[in-house]
């Protein structure tokens, strides 16, 4: 039987299982990438690994999230990142280069390729035709040393796109409407990919829009066929000799289908606080905006900017509305540099920001107390922008200018005739923001300012884990409630001990408090426990701080498997229900005494005196790396063997 765009890219990567849903598969990677804020914590565990020299195809290391620097920290981590990415044969992509996964489309995204990044919007990648796979910093680590990633085998869900979008419509309208059909836990264990003629509509950005929010579904991986489209887009960025075509056999199957006809599609916008709260533009209507921002790596390609440029051209940006704007790369900032376009931007009244993550990480711009921010970005999540009681929504960049005029929220279609804008034939391509690593690293000093504290590592788990639940929690608890980000903890990202102090805070001051107090600790989580980002501090910090176990009713999947590297078991509950009998301070004991061996263990509730079931859903291989007290502890002790 045929095979579809993402198993003929497992196949020819499979160095370990079968490929058969849901079982546990090792596959090669080919490149990996960092960005600053989860890269200190990956370098330093490559260090720990002992290798001299990164062993994949391509590994880049970027900095575009943490770049306020209003104290040594930020400065100090880059210096960091600098050093180690010569030492080790990396590629160095300084600050104002642009956000990771912009740059990484433009400049290395190669179709067939499997990219793993310690970012959870890799599979930006996936609009050139690349599989990519966010993942925790470990990983990413242990492919650099040249290490499989291993990975359930994913279900893959074909989403046909059928006509061709309507004027004003965008590719964001497009996965909105995807997270709209399928939620934010719709794509948990599944890879999506997007065929029909309707493919051909949309250029490389458009499909790395889509590609990109496919992380808001909880998917594995979202990924495009490579096709002429591709080829041109490699072309005019001078790689034509990377494209290779890439389309799904004929008689190729999926575990599911889904039909979009894009002619149907209208202006769409997420409403607070989730990704999946989508409603159109016209039933939201026109609310009061404080606040519009365009950027991030969802919405900030030279199209994107260029429309909201030719709309803005000539008129004046609301009194009331700040407008900021961040290019998503130095190449698109030149590019509308060059063009006037820039000119018109700041004429209008934009503020623009340089190329980096910024707000749409908390890095500045937080809107005013109870302020409504309608951004291009991917995540809404309550708090992220900085400002607790705000309310953010997400829509396509000509929604965002729309309503920059206006000062509600505007449906572009009411702009009149439509705008047209092409991508160049080719692009002006300048890596001079770029360090290429020299071919002997091994005298490079690594550069280790304050900020650079060691790797706090786990110890093996006891026989009975006897201890509080410290927390209780609803459903869809993201990696941002977990470890906050923003401009006020990001900088403390290369320091765990520091950045503990403020786990959960959002959802219980107190928790970090009373998880240090009682020395050990459970978490009991509702539904898709962990979604959103890929970082790692997520469960470092709880591991810091005493947590032995999560039992949650479901997982999502980079933090289910951050949790096993840390050491922490993610243990689901066999019966749903038992979730509403614990309450916060019952005493848990779970039995850990005969390894891990059965599926189901058995957790008492001494405070209440019940039993109840728990299934662990651990392959062999995550067994061990458990047993062992963490990845870190599991490879020396493999090594040692
Ligand atoms: C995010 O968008 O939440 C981040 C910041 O890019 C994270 C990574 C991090 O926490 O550093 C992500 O998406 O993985
Ligand atoms: Fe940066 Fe935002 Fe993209 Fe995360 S989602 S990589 S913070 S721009």
């Amino acid at each position: 039987m045929g095979q579809n765009i993402a198993q003929k890219i497992i196949s020819q990567h499979l160095v370990d299982g079968k490929m058969v849903t849901g079982e546990e598969i090792g596959i090669r990677i080919d490149q990996t990438l960092t960005q600053d804020a989860t890269g200190t914590m990956t370098y330093l565990q490559l260090e720990a690994m002992d290798i001299p020299r990164v062993k994949t195809k391509l590994s880049v290391s970027y900095v575009d999230h943490n770049t306020l620097q209003a104290g040594f920290e930020n400065a100090d981590d880059h210096l960091f990142l600098q050093s180690i990415a010569a030492k080790y044969g990396i590629v160095f992509s300084r600050a104002g280069n642009g956000i990771c996964h912009q740059v990484h489309l433009e400049r290395f995204a190669v179709p067939g390729t499997t990219l793993l990044g310690a970012d959870s919007h890799t599979p930006t990648a996936g609009g050139a035709g690349a599989l990519a796979i966010g993942a925790g910093g470990l990983e990413v680590a242990v492919a650099m040393a040249g290490g499989p990633l291993y990975l359930n085998m994913p279900a893959v869900v074909r989403v046909n796109l059928h006509g061709r979008l309507a004027p004003w419509v965008s590719a964001k309208d497009i996965i909105l409407e995807v997270l709209r059909r399928l939620s934010v836990k719709g794509g948990v264990g599944k890879i999506i990919e997007y065929g029909g003629e309707g493919v051909a509509t949309l250029s490389v950005p458009e499909r790395a829009t889509i590609t990109n929010m496919g992380a808001e579904l909880g998917a594995t991986s979202s990924i495009f066929p490579s096709d002429e489209v591709t080829k041109a887009f490699l072309t005019a960025q001078g790689r034509a000799e990377d494209w290779v075509e890439l389309l799904p056999d004929p008689d190729a199957s999926y575990d599911q289908v889904i039909d979009i006809q894009l002619d149907d599609l209208v202006p769409m916008v997420a409403q607070p606080h989730m990704p999946d709260n989508v409603a159109t533009v016209e039933e939201v209507g026109p609310i009061k905006v404080n606040q519009v921002a365009i950027g991030s790596c969802t919405n900030s390609s030279y199209t994107d900017l260029m429309r909201v440029a030719s709309i803005l051209k000539g008129k004046q940006v609301h009194p009331e509305v700040s407008l900021v704007i961040s290019p998503g790369s130095r190449q698109v900032y030149r590019m509308l540099a060059a063009n006037g376009a820039l000119d018109d931007l700041a004429t209008a009244g934009a503020r623009i920001l340089e190329c980096a993550c910024g707000p749409c990480i908390g890095m500045g711009q937080a809107p005013p107390s109870k302020g409504v921010s309608l951004r291009t970005f991917n995540r809404n999540f309550k708090g992220r922008s900085g400002t607790a009681d705000a309310s953010i929504y997400l829509a396509s960049p000509e929604v965002a200018a729309a309503t920059a005029l206006n000062g509600y929220l505007t449906d572009p279609r009411e702009l009149g005739e439509p705008i047209n804008i092409t991508l160049p034939e080719k692009f002006p391509v300048d890596d001079g923001m770029l360090i290429f690593p020299p071919d002997d690293g091994s005298k490079v000093e690594i550069r280790r300012g304050p900020n650079i504290q060691p790797l706090p590592l786990a110890s093996k788990p006891d026989q009975i884990i006897k201890a509080p639940a410290i927390l209780k929690t609803g459903d869809n608890i993201t990696t941002d409630d977990i470890s906050p980000a923003g401009a006020k903890y990001l900088p403390l990202r290369s320091n765990v001990p520091a950045l503990a102090e403020h786990a959960f805070e959002g959802i219980d001051p107190t928790f970090a408090k009373r998880a240090q107090e009682a020395k050990k600790g459970i978490i009991v989580g509702g539904q898709n426990y962990g979604q959103g980002s890929s970082r790692e501090h997520a469960a470092l910090c709880p591991m810091y701080l005493g947590i032995k176990a999560v039992i949650a009713k479901s997982f999502a999947r980079i933090h289910r498997t951050n949790l096993v590297n840390v050491g922490i078991l993610p243990l689901t509950f066999a019966n749903p229900e038992d979730y509403d009998r614990i309450d916060v301070n019952d005493t848990l004991l779970i039995d850990l005494s005969n390894g891990l061996k059965d599926e189901e263990l058995t957790v008492t509730n001494e405070t209440k005196g019940y039993k109840f079931k728990v299934q662990h859903n651990l392959s062999s291989r995550q067994k061990a790396v458990i047993l062992a007290g963490g990845l870190l502890n599991y490879t020396k002790q493999q090594v040692s063997d």
